[in-house]
């Protein structure tokens, strides 16, 4: 797990996250689309979305970033005890949507990239390094609830 002052930074970072989850949730959702189109290609609502002005002008983009990222805060604000949040989550990517780890690992990548590009002056070295940290424990954790549920 992480120390109280790894999550101290993480809960920091993500307050300010949070006042404008849905832009960030966006972004990174048409930053997953773009840099791993095989992404886009798991979204029957998105597969007809082919430029970007049609991702960007999109609510139903929007509206599913915003729940990817209010469901990562939830995980994220139970700290070592994420276990009750992730495995009805992990169930429904493994077993229906069946979304390789190797996605997971996507995604957390660009959501640290784009905090660091929303909020340069607040993301400093620990609080990234803690960030990474915090998404690494949560693929784990996916990782081996996926094993369990024998995906
Ligand atoms: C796909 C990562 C992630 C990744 C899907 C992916 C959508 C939270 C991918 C629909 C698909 C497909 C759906 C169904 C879906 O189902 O549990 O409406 N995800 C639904 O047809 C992540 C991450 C989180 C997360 C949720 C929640 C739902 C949902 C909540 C709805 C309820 C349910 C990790 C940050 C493949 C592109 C917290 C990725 F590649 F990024 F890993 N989801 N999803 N997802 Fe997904």
């Amino acid at each position: 797990g992480l120390s109280d002052d790894e999550w101290h930074h993480v809960l920091g970072i993500w307050a300010k996250v949070e006042p404008d989850l849905s832009a960030h949730g966006q972004e990174v959702i048409i930053r997953l689309f773009q840099v791993h189109p095989e992404t886009q290609e798991r979204f029957a609502k998105f597969k007809n979305l082919k430029t970007i002005d049609e991702l960007k002008s999109s609510e139903e983009v929007k509206k599913h970033g915003t729940t990817v990222l209010t469901a990562l805060g939830r995980i994220l604000k139970l700290k070592n005890n994420h276990e009750p949040e992730l495995k009805p989550l992990a169930e429904s990517h493994a077993t229906k949507h069946k979304i390789p780890v190797k996605y997971l690992e996507f995604i957390c990548e660009i959501i640290v990239k784009v905090i660091a590009e929303k909020h340069p002056s607040d993301f400093g070295a620990d609080s990234q390094a803690a960030m990474r940290k915090a998404l690494e424990l949560f693929r784990n954790d996916m990782a081996s609830k996926y094993k369990e549920f024998g995906f």
